[in-house]
């Protein structure tokens, strides 16, 4: 078994056994521009213990995996240069070779899983991007969902995917995707689209049950809970369309191909949106960490 370096926190924790939610470091390092990435990696915590959970941060530094970063560990990856990307296929090679990474949503759920965490929050997920009939560029993140048993709390597939084929591809590998409260899928910087969420639930007790009975039929594999971001934050799609459009544009000019994909998108629109998605960005990661502390308290209760 993998040596897991735990941060303090998140040790006493494990050891009284209380509810502790998982947060990818992929979004410090290629997600969100320096300072505020590491301003908004404490606050993101920070809400997970003002919600009764602790959280685990989950990031490989030198070729050992941490879950829970100390906050000097989490500010020297907030500025790190050249940080790898880990996603499914390059987990373990980073592990074997003393590399330090970030972990995408496909690498920290099997993290979080190894370190026996059952939910997890980010801000958005990795899906089929646009053109994909074309470039093939599919997230591991979909194939990890149904994979590996950890609900994922994020505020929907961002409008730079192709929202629709990704709900067909997690359709396809079996994995449930619940609406939080609503009946519409929430599209990551607007809390409504025109299409419905496959399921909903309306209480954390409610998705952590849904989460024990999967364990409890033998189902491989986790759930992803869509929670709309909250409405006095949202950005409005008619505004992100054409920023969005040329975004993409821009990165099939520039030949932008496989993992560079996804920063070059979200860095592009930032700038594009004068700072307004980062603000929007904060807002929803932050709601989802609360909404993930509250569901992995309730799987404790269960539990117990
Ligand atoms: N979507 C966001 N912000 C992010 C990411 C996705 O809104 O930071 C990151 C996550 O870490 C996700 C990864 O797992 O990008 C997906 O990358 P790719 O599309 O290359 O699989
Ligand atoms: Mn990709």
């Amino acid at each position: 078994m993998i040596d897991i370096k735990y941060s303090a926190e998140v040790q006493t924790a494990k050891t009284a056994g209380t509810a502790i939610v998982a947060l990818e470091s992929t979004i410090i390092t290629h997600g969100m521009p320096y300072p505020q990435n590491i301003e908004v990696a404490a606050q993101v915590e920070q809400d997970i213990r003002d919600a009764g959970a602790t959280p685990a941060t989950i990031a490989v530094l030198d070729g050992q995996l941490h879950v829970g970063l100390e906050s000097d560990q989490l500010k020297m990856l907030g500025q790190a240069k050249g940080v790898s990307k880990l996603s499914r296929a390059d987990f373990a090679a980073c592990l074997a070779s003393g590399g330090t990474g970030a972990t995408t949503v496909a690498a920290t759920m099997i993290a979080a899983h190894l370190a026996g965490i059952d939910v997890f929050a980010t801000g958005g997920i990795g899906g089929v991007h646009k053109g994909a009939e074309k470039s093939f560029d599919i997230s591991a993140d979909l194939m990890e969902l149904a994979a590996t048993p950890v609900t994922v709390v994020a505020a929907g597939a961002k409008a730079i995917l192709d929202v629709p084929k990704t709900l067909e591809v997690l359709e396809t590998q079996g994995v449930p995707v619940i609406g939080y409260q609503q009946d519409s899928m929430p599209a990551f910087w607007s809390s409504q689209s025109d299409l419905t969420a496959p399921l909903r639930m309306d209480d954390a007790g409610q998705i952590a049950r849904a989460h024990a009975m999967r364990q409890a039929v033998g189902l491989p594999g986790g759930q992803l809970i869509v929670n709309p971001i909250p409405k006095s934050d949202e950005i409005p799609a008619e505004i992100l369309a054409p920023i969005i459009l040329q975004a993409q544009t821009e990165a099939d000019e520039q030949g932008v191909s496989g993992k560079a994909v996804t920063p070059f998108l979200l860095q592009r629109i930032f700038e594009l949106t004068e700072g307004r998605s980062l603000t929007a960005n904060i807002a929803l990661v932050r709601n989802n960490a609360r909404l993930a502390a509250q569901i992995a308290r309730e799987l404790v209760a269960l539990h117990t």
